[in-house]
């Protein structure tokens, strides 16, 4: 293991820390996001179990009635994020919880985190109980998902808002959005812009959209009736990892030995299978879905590379092709670009344009894993530390020369490095 590595990035998780949970970065995002945490306990778990459980009870104390997690549980002293929770007035939507939340979501990768953070340290698990305690909170979220973010006949799960994908720009999202009659105004709040590069960061046009997208489903209680959710798409990403969660929980349900609330594995299976509705023929990758036109998305983006988590998915093959290829160079690019190096529409440094992000890197490298490719995944996560740790671990990067973008001190870069680092030094 790189000693230095492991401490730099466990002084980044450390300062990042807020006592019940961990911010993403101090300055542009000062609260708890959902899908940060569970990639942030995936990292904490080496260094704290009892910390990385933490992390994740403290998300799922947020949960509302209907099951959902959501994207941001606010933290109270703070009101410098555009939209906060004055924005969002939670309080007031029946079925939210005692805390201040955002009313949407992100992808599902919290069974998978809470799976990895009780191996970690099985008997202090189950001293503490914590599976027994996330088990439940984790069925009623994928129940959300499949209740409530399902298209009757579709088998996938839609997101209402770029956000909640966790690839708040990417290509994916431009129709939909074009589509959506509506807009925030002029005056849109963005003191994200004190933090990071407007050119490494969405633009105003989009953001106008995003505040009235939030707005509109804010102002239905929150409800995910058509009315409420003028955008409505099925990502590859999100799904797959859901079907990765599921996986997740049969375990989880087997280490509990009850039985399960419902046939977890099926469900994967299900979700597997309905992905390759998303299966683009002609781009050789799985794309986005506008649930609401019918129309595929066609852009080769990260998104549609990480079906390739999934033990049964139908096009593992070509996505392993598409990854070494051309349009993403896996081994000569630095880690895994969001999109399409060939693409008119990519940009090295703008945000999920282009950019190459941790987070994805670390998903691919445990698929290649998983399929058997050690030394490309090997060399997927020496890359993560070394990107990492010579730019004070950069939320993102150029995909050719490796500069940082964005902001810094990034947590789930230091969890998710760390974790790599750790886990080659055990040999998994
Ligand atoms: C970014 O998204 C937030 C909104 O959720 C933002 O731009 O303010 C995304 O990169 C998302 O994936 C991430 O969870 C969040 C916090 O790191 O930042």
């Amino acid at each position: 293991m790189n000693d230095a590595v492991l401490s730099a990035a466990t002084a980044v998780l450390l300062r990042n820390w807020r006592g019940r949970h961990t911010v993403p970065a101090g300055g542009l995002y000062p609260h708890q996001w959902s899908w940060d945490s569970a990639f942030i306990a995936i990292g904490l778990r080496h260094l704290s179990p009892r910390r990385a459980q933490q992390e994740l009870d403290s998300l799922f104390s947020a949960q509302w009635a209907d099951g959902r997690l959501p994207q941001i549980v606010f933290d109270p002293r703070r009101d410098d994020y555009s939209p906060g929770a004055k924005f969002w007035r939670s309080d007031r939507i029946p079925g939210s919880p005692p805390v201040s939340t955002a009313g949407l979501v992100q992808p599902p990768n919290h069974a998978w985190a809470t799976l990895l953070v009780h191996q970690s340290d099985p008997s202090e698990s189950r001293r503490r109980r914590f599976l027994d305690r996330a088990y439940p909170r984790l069925v009623a979220w994928h129940e959300y998902l499949n209740s409530r973010r399902g298209a009757p006949g579709s088998g996938l799960a839609a997101v209402v808002h770029p956000w909640e994908s966790g690839l708040d720009n990417s290509p994916y999202w431009d129709s939909p959005l074009d589509n959506v009659d509506g807009s925030f105004g002029e005056d849109v709040p963005r003191p994200d812009l004190d933090h990071a590069d407007a050119t490494e960061r969405p633009s105003n046009k989009e953001y106008g959209k995003y505040l009235y997208l939030a707005a509109t489903y804010r102002d239905a209680d929150c409800d995910d009736s058509a009315e409420a959710c003028p955008f409505r798409v099925e990502d590859p990403a999100f799904n797959a990892i859901w079907a990765r969660s599921e996986l997740a929980l049969a375990a989880i349900a087997e280490e509990l030995g009850i039985a399960p609330a419902y046939d977890h594995r099926e469900r994967s299976r299900g979700i597997t299978l309905a992905l390759e509705s998303l299966w683009d023929e002609e781009l050789g990758t799985y794309v986005a879905r506008d649930a609401i036109t019918g129309d595929l998305q066609k852009y080769r983006t990260v998104s549609g590379l990480v079906p390739l988590l999934l033990p049964e998915i139908g096009h593992g093959d070509e996505l392993e092709e598409l990854l070494r290829g051309p349009h993403f160079e896996l081994g000569k690019s630095c880690l895994v670009p969001s999109h399409d190096l060939l693409a008119p529409t990519f940009d090295p440094s703008r945000y999920w344009r282009g950019p190459s992000w941790f987070n994805t890197a670390w998903l691919l490298a445990e698929a290649l894993k998983t399929r058997g490719a050690t030394v490309e995944a090997q060399t997927l996560a020496a890359s993560m530390a070394e990107l990492a740790s010579r730019n004070d671990f950069p939320e993102y990067v150029d995909p050719h020369s490796g500069e940082p973008h964005g902001t810094r001190l990034f947590s789930w870069t230091a969890a998710l490095c760390l974790d790599q680092q750790v886990q080659q030094t055990e040999g998994n």
